[in-house]
């Protein structure tokens, strides 16, 4: 059992699953009553083993944050006032169906932000929401995050989750670019204490190589840092590639049997010799040749990139050049490499004909103002803002958020704001009211971390270790709390043209039956063509996430029940991650396509950036801090105390020549707007870099301690018109900026 009783003041202990990350630590959790009086890393979680960050420890302060959103808000004559979940749902069927009669499907639009992957009934019933209002107007974080990696592994690989994850526990050589798991506590790299995991390389006689803009945490805890221009990645991973070709290094082994493309990416790379790309990188050849040549001569190494070489003008060509060096290497797929995860449940690579699929389509509609293509059913959230100011059929008129707040998140967010501020009628799920929800008619509170079950059905596809983890709720539902599942349910209901207070049990059957159908059929199953009667009188039992996610271990790789792991609520460790090549392979051709055609038409673009010159330019990039958690959590006052930390950092050189001094105010311009903002001069960057955190400025709401320090909006400088063609996502690093002294009056 999790929970166990001390005895002493009435007080208990629960294990759970921290929801505030990706990393996915096992908390121990100390309650009294309702309240959670202490949290500590469980020390014997089979993955976390006691690790626990500043933000896990206020897991308790952020549950009882009095300025959380807990009753149903409705706008009357512009401002929130609470409500009955009745009343709410009652407005909500009073004014949704009427805009989609009149306007049809597009007119109302979705955006699902980032804390949805960190929650069960997020990550399976935002998706029923969104296939029961039809719409085409599908918006989510993913494209001011990770899309151009999702749309790198999917066109060489197969699928938006075929993503390799570097095997850190057993690695000698790791080449990291653009993240800074020391803050970040890694991504795409589910690995709880990544610091210890890091160092532990280390410790064995093992190398790091950083290569970031500036010199983070994690490089000063690196073997060799070496700066980069924002944005030029791609030309520097083309120039490995090229080094390994020119030098003779290539040594694919047996990858070569189901891997084509090779030669044309000989022949692309022949364009990026290091000598060619140093100026526009800042790495000069011989140390990028010799780079190359670590990662060749490492018995067993892997490269690591994230959002610093996602968030860019090439963020698809970097992300896909990645796992071309781990292919050329030999490294993809071996232990101490990059390996594929084999998830206990819900995966799209333990499902279908083993080894091959239908490959990833992109573009098979486009977005009505720009033009931009869909990417795995969505569309770059950069166009939400024109999709509601441009009138037209297929306008959208209306908003659902889920757990977003795209007015701080994505660019341009001076617009954003006042593109929300003209929809005709706007639903916000969340559990604040921040600056995108207090736009919305009617806010509906998400529910309390303690009173839902977890389980990580998007981390544990990303881990660098095969676990499964269910942690079941730490108490009963609040008196007027209602599940998350249950509030989306009756939101699809809606928007399906139900009436609002319809019974929503029969559609959260349906979702469990397709569950069902899709696992007993799934030919990789050890369920495939099990009795689904029998499987589903095992699980009649359950409701809701917890009836899904049962149904989606019983039919996945391991046959696990999720009985299994209440019994176990440390978790079960399935194993270090094994070979899955080519069997894990889900593109038409059953092999890996290391040049894929809509890559090979990017390049060119990439060829223009050889030659630009910089001529004093500043760009812009984002960093990420250990106790903040993009736009939110600033509200929890242990977390948001001591000196401020939402700073221009900008370098001593770069502060001189623009007579801007340590701890003055600077004017931060860009094509989309301006801002002012502290300087901090540091000598970490390189120069022409400045650094600015993404998630403050927090302006209009009422949090209480967040807008004692509200911090300035990094997010008013990004521009919508500047993306990676590929994915659509936004550049959020590398954005020219003008930087200028404010001058204190006279
Ligand atoms: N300039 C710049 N911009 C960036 C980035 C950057 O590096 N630089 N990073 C980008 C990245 S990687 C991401 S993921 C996005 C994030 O962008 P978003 O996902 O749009 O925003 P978040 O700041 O994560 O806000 C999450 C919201 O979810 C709410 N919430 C938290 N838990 C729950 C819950 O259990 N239920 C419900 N219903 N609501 C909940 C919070 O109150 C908050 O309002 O930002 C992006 N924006
Ligand atoms: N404490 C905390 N943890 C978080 C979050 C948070 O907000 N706070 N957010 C979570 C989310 S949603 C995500 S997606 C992950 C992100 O996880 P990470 O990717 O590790 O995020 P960052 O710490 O922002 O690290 C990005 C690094 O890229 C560098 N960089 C910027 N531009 C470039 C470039 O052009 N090239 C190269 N090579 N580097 C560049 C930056 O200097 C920075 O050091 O973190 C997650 N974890
Ligand atoms: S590292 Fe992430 S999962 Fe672990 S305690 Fe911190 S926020 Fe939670
Ligand atoms: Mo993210």
């Amino acid at each position: 059992m999790s929970d166990t009783t001390n005895g002493t003041h009435g007080s208990r202990t629960a294990i759970r699953t921290c929801p505030l990350c990706e990393a996915t630590c096992g908390l121990q959790l100390t309650l009294r009553g309702r309240t959670v009086t202490e949290v500590r890393g469980d020390p014997d979680d089979v993955f976390s083993r006691g690790y626990i960050c500043p933000k896990g420890a206020a897991f308790g302060e952020l549950e009882a944050d009095p300025d959380r959103v807990r009753t149903p808000l409705i706008k009357r004559n512009g401002s929130h006032v609470p409500a009955t979940w009745q009343e709410a749902f009652e407005e909500i069927g009073r004014r949704l169906p009427p805009i989609l009669e009149a306007h049809g499907r597009d007119s109302v639009g979705v955006y699902l932000g980032n804390p949805n992957v960190h929650n069960l009934a997020g990550t399976i019933y935002g998706r029923v929401l969104v296939t029961a209002l039809g719409s085409r107007n599908l918006f989510t974080a993913s494209t001011v995050d990770q899309m151009p990696r999702q749309v790198a592994g999917g066109l060489m690989f197969g699928t938006g989750l075929s993503i390799p994850i570097p095997d850190i526990d057993r690695t000698d050589h790791l080449l990291i670019l653009g993240a800074n798991p020391f803050a970040s506590n890694g991504s795409l790299l589910t690995a709880p204490d990544i610091p210890g995991r890091l160092r532990a390389i280390r410790r064995r006689g093992g190398r790091i190589v950083v290569v970031d803009p500036r010199r983070t945490r994690t490089a000063k805890e690196s073997d060799e840092h070496l700066f980069i221009v924002p944005g030029t990645d791609a030309l520097f991973l083309f120039s490995i590639v090229h080094t390994l070709f020119d030098e003779g290094l290539v040594s694919p082994g047996r990858l070569l049997g189901f891997t084509n493309g090779i030669e044309q990416v000989r022949a692309s790379a022949a364009a990026f010799p290091p000598e060619r790309t140093a100026q526009a990188t800042g790495i000069d050849a011989a140390t990028t040749r010799r780079v190359a040549r670590e990662l060749a001569a490492a018995e067993r190494a892997a490269v690591y990139a994230r959002i610093g070489t996602c968030t860019q003008e090439f963020g698809t060509l970097a992300s896909w050049l990645v796992d071309v060096v781990n292919v050329l290497t030999g490294n993809l797929d071996r232990p101490g490499g990059a390996l594929f995860t084999k998830p206990a449940a819900g995966s799209p690579t333990t499902s279908g004909i083993p080894g091959r699929g239908k490959g990833l389509s992109i573009g098979r509609r486009h977005s009505r103002v720009r033009g931009l293509p869909e990417v795995m059913g969505e569309l770059p959230v950069v166009c939400l803002a024109e999709e509601i100011e441009t009138p037209g059929e297929g306008q959208i008129r209306a908003l659902i958020t889920v757990a977003g707040n795209p007015v701080l998140s994505t660019p341009d967010s001076g617009r954003t704001d006042a593109a929300l501020g003209s929809l005709d009628f706007m639903v916000s799920v969340d559990i604040y009211l921040n600056e995108t929800t207090r736009h919305a008619d009617v806010i509906l509170p998400g529910q309390s971390a303690l009173t839902r079950g977890h389980y990580d059905l998007a981390f544990y596809v990303l881990a660098c270790r095969n676990i499964a983890n269910y942690s079941p709720p730490v108490q009963p539902l609040g008196a007027d709390e209602v599940p998350e599942h249950e509030v989306l349910l009756r939101l699809a209901a809606i928007a399906a043209g139900q009436p609002a207070d319809i019974d929503i049990d029969p559609l959260d059957e349906m979702v469990a039956r397709e569950a069902l159908r899709r696992g007993v059929t799934n030919p990789q199953s050890p369920a495939h063509e099990a009795d689904p009667e029998e499987i589903w009188e095992a699980v009649a039992h359950r409701r809701g996430p917890e009836r899904v996610l049962d149904i989606l271990l019983r039919t996945g790789p391991y046959s696990l029940t999720l009985e299994e792991l209440e019994r176990n609520p440390h978790g079960v460790d399935l194993g270090p991650l094994e070979p899955r090549l080519p069997e894990v392979l889900k593109t038409p051709s059953g092999r890996i396509e290391l040049m894929p055609e809509p890559i090979e038409r990017d390049i060119p673009r990439l060829l223009s950036a050889l030659d630009r010159r910089r001529d004093g330019e500043l760009v812009l990039i984002g960093r990420r801090h250990v106790r903040s958690n993009n736009s939110w959590m600033h509200n929890v006052g242990s977390l948001n105390r001591g000196s401020n930390r939402c700073t221009l950092l900008v370098h001593p050189e770069d502060a001189t020549r623009l007579g801007l001094v340590d701890g003055g105010a600077a004017l931060v311009g860009s094509e989309a707007g301006r801002i002012e903002a502290t300087v901090e001069v540091c000598d970490e960057l390189m120069p022409g870099v400045v650094s600015l955190p993404h998630g403050w400025g927090h302006a209009g709401t009422p949090g209480r301690v967040q807008s004692a320090r509200p911090g300035v909006n990094s997010n008013v400088l990004a521009r919508t018109d500047l993306i990676d063609p590929l994915s659509g996502n936004a550049v959020l690093n590398g954005i020219p900026v003008t930087v200028a002294p404010v001058m204190a009056p006279v």
